[in-house]
């Protein structure tokens, strides 16, 4: 692998694709994407993206053909289980967990179906992408059942007289009402993450990972916190500081031409909801503004 540009996986096109090169996007990776090219190069980083399908990352990670993968949770485990199961060699570690991908892996069955535990599944065939995963928890359990691996359209599944039940990913769970199925059991909770090869990096490397990493830290951390300017009576500062108790210090300054009156500057680290607004203005704090914080770092 080429020691002088780190190289990153991300999806081809699918639920991740927009989010990933959103991520690459707002941590400062400028990628001129070529449709149909397999890689994509960075006009101002030494990194490289490789465009492909979500279920090859975790095996072009662990083989250690690309640096980084952003994958969910559930490919990777299905893939780590897969490799672990024909007693091949596994070296990967999640980076970071990312915000964006979630989902589940849940047992669905026939709406009119009764369910109480687990066992009401003893014998049953089940129909799933993620045989693994299913294995590993039915074995577990101590629970038999026979395996249809499907590739895509599990949820019609049972519908095609294939499955009894099925083991898939849900989101918002619409896809499997829309089926005549409800979700019993959910198995396994999955998201984003990023992901990368044991191997040892060049110094040059992990500077460029670190980078990236503080980056994406920065960014979520922007996302989740606000920017607070407001005017308040200098004798309510105390009250409003106890607003925000997990947020630093405020800046103070004073307001021209207003007597006992300040502005403060305050650093949210949570969203300000309709609430926290109101309380501000019961203190009698006026011209309040909240405002998005693109970057930050600390
Ligand atoms: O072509 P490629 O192999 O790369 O893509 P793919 O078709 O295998 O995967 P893709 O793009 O569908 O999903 C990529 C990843 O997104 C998954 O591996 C999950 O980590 C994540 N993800 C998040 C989801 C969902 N949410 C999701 N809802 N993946 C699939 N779904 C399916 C779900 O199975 C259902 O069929 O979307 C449908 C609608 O879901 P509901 O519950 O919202 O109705
Ligand atoms: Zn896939």
């Amino acid at each position: 692998m080429y020691d002088n540009k780190l190289r990153i996986a991300i999806q081809k096109s699918g639920r991740l694709s927009k989010d990933s090169r959103r991520l690459l996007y707002n941590c400062g990776i400028k990628i001129n994407f070529q449709k149909n090219k397999l890689i994509s190069f960075s006009e101002n980083m030494p990194i490289d993206v490789m465009c492909v399908r979500d279920d090859d990352i975790p095996g072009l990670v662990i083989d250690g053909i690309v640096d980084l993968g952003i994958v969910g949770r559930n490919v990777l485990e299905e893939e780590v289980l897969k490799r672990k199961f024909k007693s091949e060699k596994i070296s990967f570690k999640i980076l970071k967990h990312l915000d964006f991908g979630i989902c589940r892996l849940s047992i669905g069955i026939p709406a009119e179906k009764k369910y109480h535990d687990i066992n009401c599944l003893n014998g049953l065939r089940i129909a799933t992408s993620y045989p693994y995963i299913l294995k590993k928890y039915f074995n577990n359990k101590n629970v038999s059942f026979k395996i249809c691996k499907l590739n895509g359209s599990v949820e019609v599944a049972i519908r095609a007289g294939l499955a009894d039940a099925i083991f898939d990913l849900v989101s918002t769970g619409e896809a499997l009402v829309s089926n005549g199925l409800k979700e019993v059991k959910v198995i396994h909770n999955s998201s984003a993450c990023i992901i990368h090869n044991k191997n040892n990096f060049s110094d040059f490397k992990k500077n460029i990972i670190e980078t990236f990493i503080s980056r994406i830290n920065g960014t979520i951390k922007a996302r989740e916190s606000k920017y607070i300017m407001l005017h308040i009576s200098s004798n309510k500062v105390d009250n409003v500081v106890k607003l925000f108790i997990d947020s630093e210090k405020p800046t103070i300054s004073k307001l021209l031409g207003r007597k006992n009156m300040v502005v403060m500057h305050i650093v949210s680290r949570e969203s300000i909801f309709w609430e926290t607004m109101e309380k501000l203005k019961n203190l009698g704090a006026r011209s309040i503004l909240v405002l998005p914080i693109e970057k930050m770092l600390e």
